[in-house]
């Protein structure tokens, strides 16, 4: 590890508010695998992170683990001690994780994660999971910044959640259903293989994060994976992608800003006036205000 823990946990907060990344950090970053593990409200998102990092400090690789919204709607506060159990990790040099609070009501990323992201990547660790609560609509934005995708679900969700599914199944690189010991699954134990034909077939793995049944073989299906997408040259595509994908959204705040600002201008307010008199159509205004504001004129 290059970096000490406790430095480490004061730049991913400083990241959190907002500063970016240190320069010098950037052009570290590209040796973790990245995997994000979405699903819905209390299927055993955390559990199985828990039974994961063991499974990976066994195998004496180290782990960066970020936990979006922690708080979900449903399981609420109550489930704070199995959070504090992913917690027991937190004297293990080889573990950082790190919980970030969004205002996103189902999931999604904070702006910072892809930041954080490249923090822990370049701090040195194996692996970087990121957990978010995928109900079917924000699940995309996660797919965008990780290698792999591990959707989690478990037998018996409501209705809801199954009209949500197939949002998640798009994304889903593996899929697991969790809590095999409350039903009749068989725990499987379907060992990884390699793809058919270059082509990556998703698996369905069967775990159960309760008496750890199923966490070596979705390991596996996890190396399996990053093998497939350092093979097939898709690594390389999805993290073009999530590149352009970050660009974009820096781009965008910045703009957003931009706009804010030039809008506090003396002129500007009077071009908002006229719109709410009725006096300016808002596409005119938008024309006048993006030449102030972009440099920019009218595209054809
Ligand atoms: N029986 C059984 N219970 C489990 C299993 N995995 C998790 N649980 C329980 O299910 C509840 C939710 O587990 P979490 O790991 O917090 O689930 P999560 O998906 O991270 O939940 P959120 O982060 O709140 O969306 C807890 O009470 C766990 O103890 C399992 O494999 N079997
Ligand atoms: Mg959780």
């Amino acid at each position: 590890m290059t970096i000490q823990q406790r430095d480490l946990t004061k730049l991913v907060t400083r990241l959190e508010c907002g500063e970016p990344l240190p320069s010098d950090f950037y052009s570290r970053t590209g040796k973790a695998r990245i995997v994000g593990i979405t699903g819905p409200p209390g299927v055993g998102k955390s559990s199985l992170i828990d039974r994961l990092i063991d499974e990976l400090r066994r195998q004496g690789k180290t782990a960066g683990v970020i936990v979006i919204d922690p708080s979900s709607p449903i399981s609420g506060g109550a489930l704070l001690g199995d959070r504090l159990r992913m917690q027991r990790h937190s004297e293990d040099a080889g573990v950082f994780i790190r919980s970030l609070a969004t205002r996103h009501h189902h999931g999604g990323l904070t702006d910072s994660t892809p930041q954080i992201i490249h923090a822990l990547d370049a701090a040195g660790f194996d692996i970087v999971i990121v957990e978010t609560v995928g109900t079917g609509q924000d699940e995309v934005e996660v797919a965008e910044v990780v290698d792999t995708v591990v959707v989690v679900l478990m037998p018996e969700l409501g209705d809801e959640i199954q009209r949500a599914k197939s949002g998640l199944m798009e994304i889903a690189d593996i899929l697991v259903i969790n809590k095999a010991d409350l039903f009749d699954g068989d725990a499987a134990r379907r060992e990884a293989r390699p793809p058919n034909d270059g082509k990556w077939e998703r698996p369905t793995i069967h775990t159960s994060a309760k008496n750890g049944d199923g966490i070596t073989s979705l390991c596996g299906w996890m190396d399996a994976h990053y093998a497939y997408l350092v093979d097939s040259k898709e690594l390389t595509r999805r993290r073009a992608r999530a590149a352009r994908a970050e660009v974009i959204r820096l781009l965008q705040s910045r703009v957003r800003t931009s706009i804010l600002r030039a809008l506090e201008a003396p002129q500007a307010q009077s071009i908002l006036t006229d719109v709410a008199k009725r006096k300016l159509d808002p596409y005119d205004a938008v024309e006048k205000l993006s030449q102030k504001i972009l440099g920019s004129k009218k595209q054809e």
